[in-house]
């Protein structure tokens, strides 16, 4: 890089990877004096990316210049119905239109429908193809509040941990990720590290050197199981009733620290009163671990300083997930661990970010949109049940009219591929299927999604626009600048939603704000050019340019003090404390204290007599979700395990299924074709599959043909990992 550097003919250029994951890795971009991207290398001054990509992104040309990419505005030709189309000849199905007429075509029809049918008809559907800010939300909101159109509770991912969290200790910080090389103990619980967010990983190597353990929670033997000092395979919904079976022990052997609780925890009488009642013999019906193993597990835990938690969203995505994340929160306050440099515990560093989201959302516009309020909110975790044909269905919660609202006839969808990803994958082609459905993707690809479109929009990469963006596994902002000329005419969300508030006739000046205009009312820039935001003072859109990334001001103090979160009150929760009890939750009537409750779909349900096996619908290693899953190379990297059905070989046994048999898997809600692998480190009664396109699958259904609409407990998410199925030997 550095020949290229000294190079006049080459630039480097600093983005940032905008991919749905903790690491957000600096990138550095070589363009050539033609303007093409020649590589892409992890920013070796970033702390936290020191210098290397993950083997998705690492190979990022190929995406960025992949001869199937979407060049162009496309409109679904006359008489074509919806449906999966065949991969490779999507575009036999539109024609290439030029972007006015695209855009005037898609502002004249959203008019038709707000008029007839009311704005809420209208629902966006977004999600995390950028995590940039601008893109994952700035313009695009502005659009759609000024218009009225439905609002989208994004819960598909970590509403039901994030809620959790947040119950605990008001705000989403976390030990800092490269502290956890200081840690003595490590536990990756329902975390794979070395899948979802590698950049820690060196970081637990370093503590392995130093003498520390890993351990790692999870049903499933990830990389990062296989490289432990102690894999327990949990089954799946069971961690809830192990974090109280934890708590029991440790406070019935006294391994608790008094001081911390006394100053910085609330309701610890209440809490171990509660924790009595899960001895570890009962813990172990559940979890199946041995009552020894449980005790063994909360010694070390309590006795191993600093002992760090890694949990990001596994565990969250079952019926229990958001009990489930309390009541694993509030171990490190039970032991004192945050305490200790490298000791403590990460969900998400997210809440340390404040953006100024209002100034770039721009609620108020909804005042001035025809219902003169907030539109209702729909669950993006309920799509199936959303567009279910008119006069069924939930339609939302949250409209000042106290009623549901009017059933939805257009959907906008972009940052997302809810064909692929969403639950009930069933319900949700019915509803994108519905001829009555006005429907436009703002897309990179011909995705499950792009196949029901009306019109299809070329978007772009993070090469391809300018962004700014936090993280939620670091503590540094960096800014993502433009590194190239998108390819043919795709366009950047941003401007795709300022070019239709025009053809709308919205006149606000908002509209017509540009990138950097955006980047500062996130940052909130102030007269002297720092951003007034907390934490953000020093930080100036010059400053970015020239570092790329610059830390969170309590990350870097000036006196040198390393961060700690939740050493020193107040909290921003009620009680100004960790909050071991919640008068919040019993306010709603809910029960203030965690308890174990198993999920409806799990082997302690109803339905497992008809459906016993539990079935865990996995992200892949070398995805994002769905994203990388159409391209040659990524499928080659994930050849192992694609289109797999994992069982334990008693499981297997038992229906007469052995390696390499084709089988079914079924449950009410669909059903899926996949070759039986047969994987003795699976809990018995549990199977795994992977996410995966589902046009690119055989008989056309990914893993959310069986996953369902039912929300977690607290924050209503999506239930990914709590699903009962059958399986069979397909015959013949
Ligand atoms: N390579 C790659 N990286 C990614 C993604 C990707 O798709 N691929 N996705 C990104 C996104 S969107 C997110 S949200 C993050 C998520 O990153 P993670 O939070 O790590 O999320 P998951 O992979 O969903 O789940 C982690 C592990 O939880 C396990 N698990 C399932 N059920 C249970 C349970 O009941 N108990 C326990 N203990 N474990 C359980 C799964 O087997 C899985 O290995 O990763 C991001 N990074
Ligand atoms: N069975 C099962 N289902 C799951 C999960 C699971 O673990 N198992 N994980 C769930 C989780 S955690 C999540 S977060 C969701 C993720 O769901 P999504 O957020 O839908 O994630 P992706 O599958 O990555 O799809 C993002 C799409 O956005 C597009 N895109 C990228 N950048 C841009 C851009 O700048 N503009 C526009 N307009 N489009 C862009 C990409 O090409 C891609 O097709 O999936 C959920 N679904
Ligand atoms: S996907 Fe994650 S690990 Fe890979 S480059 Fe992007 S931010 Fe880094
Ligand atoms: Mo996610």
């Amino acid at each position: 890089m550095s020949a290229a550097a000294a190079s006049p003919t080459f630039r480097i250029v600093h983005t940032v990877c905008s991919h749905d994951c903790p690491d957000s890795c600096g990138v550095l971009v070589t363009v050539d004096s033609d303007g093409r991207a020649i590589k892409v290398a992890g920013d070796p001054k970033h702390p936290v990316t020191q210098g290397f990509l993950c083997g998705k992104v690492a190979k990022y040309l190929d995406r960025v210049y992949a001869p199937e990419r979407i060049l162009f505005p496309l409109r679904r030709k006359p008489g074509v119905g919806k449906g999966p189309l065949v991969k490779g000849r999507e575009h036999e199905a539109f024609e290439r239109i030029g972007w006015d007429e695209a855009l005037d075509a898609i502002a004249a029809r959203l008019k038709n429908i707000a008029d007839e049918f009311g704005p809420e008809s209208i629902l966006p559907y977004s999600y995390a193809g950028t995590i940039g800010v601008l893109g994952f939300g700035s313009m695009d909101r502005r659009f759609f509040h000024r218009l009225g159109a439905s609002q989208l509770d994004r819960t598909i991912c970590s509403e039901a941990g994030g809620v959790a969290w947040n119950l605990v200790y008001g705000k989403k910080l976390g030990t800092p990720t490269e502290d956890f090389r200081l840690a003595r103990l490590i536990v990756a619980w329902g975390a794979n590290i070395h899948g979802n967010s590698v950049h820690l990983w060196p970081m637990v190597e370093q503590a392995r050197r130093n003498g520390a353990r890993l351990i790692v929670i999870d049903p499933y033997r990830t990389r990062t199981a296989a490289l432990a000092d102690w894999h327990i395979a949990i089954r799946p919904g069971t961690d809830g009733a192990l974090a109280l079976g934890m708590m029991h022990v440790i406070l019935n052997e006294g391994l608790e620290d008094k001081a911390y609780i006394a100053e910085m925890t609330h309701g610890l009488e209440l809490l171990a009163e509660r924790a009595r009642e899960y001895t570890p013999e009962r813990v172990s019906a559940w979890t199946g671990m041995t009552a020894a193993e449980i005790e063994q597990l909360a010694r070390e835990y309590a006795l191993t300083q600093p002992a760090a938690i890694r949990l990001n969203y596994g565990v969250q995505r079952t019926e229990n997930g958001g009990t489930t994340v309390r009541a694993i929160a509030m171990l490190p306050a039970l032991t004192g661990a945050w305490k200790y440099r490298g000791g403590g515990g990460q969900l998400s560093t997210s809440g340390a970010f404040k953006w100024d989201e209002d100034a770039l959302r721009r609620p108020d516009l909804a005042l001035a949109s025809p219902l003169g309020r907030l539109a209702r909110v729909v669950n993006m975790s309920e799509l199936g049940k959303a567009l279910a044909e008119q006069g069924s269905g939930v339609r939302g919660q949250g409209s000042e009219a106290g009623e549901d609202g009017p059933p939805v006839k257009a959907l906008f969808v972009y940052n997302s591929n809810p064909g692929a990803v969403a639950p009930n994958h069933n319900a949700v082609k019915r509803g994108l299927a519905r001829a009555d459905l006005f429907t436009v993707v703002h897309e990179l690809f011909f995705t499950d999604t792009t196949d029901y479109a009306d019109y299809i929009l070329p978007a772009t990469t993070f090469l391809e626009h300018t962004d700014v963006q936090g993280a939620y596994g670091h503590y540094f902002v960096q800014l993502s600048q433009q590194a190239i000329d998108p390819p043919g005419e795709a366009r950047s969300n941003v401007w795709l939603f300022s070019q239709l508030a025009e053809r709308m006739g919205f006149e606000e000046d908002c509209f017509r704000d540009s990138e950097i205009d955006l980047i500062k009312a996130a940052l909130a820039i102030g007269p002297d050019g720092h951003s007034t935001r907390p934490q953000m003072e020093h930080v100036t859109i010059d400053g970015l340019k020239r570092h790329g990334h610059i830390p969170l001001a309590f990350h870097s103090d000036p006196e040198g003090r390393p961060f700690q979160p939740y050493l020193a009150g107040p909290l921003a929760t009620p009680s100004g404390k960790v909050e071991f009890y919640s008068e919040k939750l019993a306010a709603q009537g809910l029960d203030p204290l965690p308890a174990f409750v198993p999920p409806v779909e799990s082997r302690f349900g109803e339905a497992a007599q008809r459906y016993p096996l539990e079935f865990l619908g996995r992200k892949a290693d070398n995805y994002m979700n769905s994203t990388f899953a159409n391209l040659d190379g990524h499928r080659r990297m994930e050849m192992r395990t694609r289109q797999r059905l994992e069982m334990h070989p008693s499981d297997a046994a038992q229906r007469g299924i052995a390696e390499g048999d084709a089988v079914r898997i079924w449950n009410d809600r669909g059903e899926l074709r996949l070759t039986a692998m047969i994987n003795a480190s699976l809990p018995a009664g549990v199977v795994a599959g992977k996410l995966d396109w589902a046009k690119l699958s055989a008989g056309g259904a990914n893993v959310n043909a069986l996953t369902s609409e039912r929300l977690t407990d607290l924050g209503a998410g999506a239930t990914f990992y709590s699903t009962l199925v059958e399986v069979g030997k397909e015959q013949g």
